[in-house]
């Protein structure tokens, strides 16, 4: 019996992916190398400082603490210019009706993302009043695989695990929702997210009634 949807961002909702490949690649490219695509999907649900530090493993750079920090400090900058610019046409195909449904049908939607913007990136896409929780990077301590993101989520809505369905893109955060005893709908591929309860390309083959 499912009463409540927990929702990854990057990849689920938007697509910030393209974001951070773009800002991560003005920081490399400062540094004197590039990196591709492919590399960019090793970054997808990982924090912005582990992130860095495989980026810069990539280009046999390395650096201090300190220096990592204000690496991390000016991609996000350049990541806040590009967000800035969001609104409600960023939204992923279906995503909009989806959490509206919800919303309409009393469900409770919670949010669990890696990310330090999440909350921002809902507020320009319009759908921060849908969320009933937010469960984001300023918050979580390990990341997925790791349950704590869901788990978390379930408790801000007083929600058993057993009753809530986890949407993700990455197959790290399919095993997360798994780990946590939870459903999951896998966003992408099925080859990749194949663990997963089931795989749609993209939330607008969810069906619901009306
Ligand atoms: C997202 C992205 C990751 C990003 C992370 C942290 O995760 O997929 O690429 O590194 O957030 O983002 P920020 O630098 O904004 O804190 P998710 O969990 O929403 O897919
Ligand atoms: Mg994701």
């Amino acid at each position: 019996n499912i009463t409540a949807c927990i929702f990854d961002l990057d990849g689920v909702l938007v697509d910030t992916a393209g974001y951070h490949y773009q800002a991560w690649r003005v920081m490399a490219n400062d540094l004197g190398f590039d990196f591709t695509e492919l590399q960019n999907e090793k970054l997808k649900g990982v924090s912005r400082i582990d992130s860095l530090k495989l980026i810069l493993g990539w280009g046999n750079v390395t650096k201090s603490e300190e220096e990592m920090l204000f690496l991390a400090q000016k991609k996000n900058d350049d990541y806040l210019k590009m967000i800035e610019q969001m609104t409600p046409e960023n939204l992923l195909p279906g995503a909009s009706d989806l959490l509206k449904y919800l919303k309409a049908n009393s469900y409770k939607v919670a949010l669990g993302s890696a990310s330090k913007n999440a909350k921002l990136i809902l507020d320009k896409t319009g759908v921060l009043p849908l969320f009933d929780a937010i469960v984001d990077g300023n918050i979580v301590t390990s990341s997925k695989p790791d349950p704590q993101v869901f788990l978390k989520a379930a408790e801000l809505l007083n929600e058993q695990p057993e009753n809530c369905v986890v949407f993700e893109d990455a197959e790290a955060g399919v095993e997360a929702a798994l780990r946590g005893k939870m459903h999951v709908i896998g966003i992408g591929d099925k080859e990749i997210l194949g663990d997963a309860d089931f795989v749609v390309k993209s939330l607008e083959e969810i069906e619901y009634n009306n």
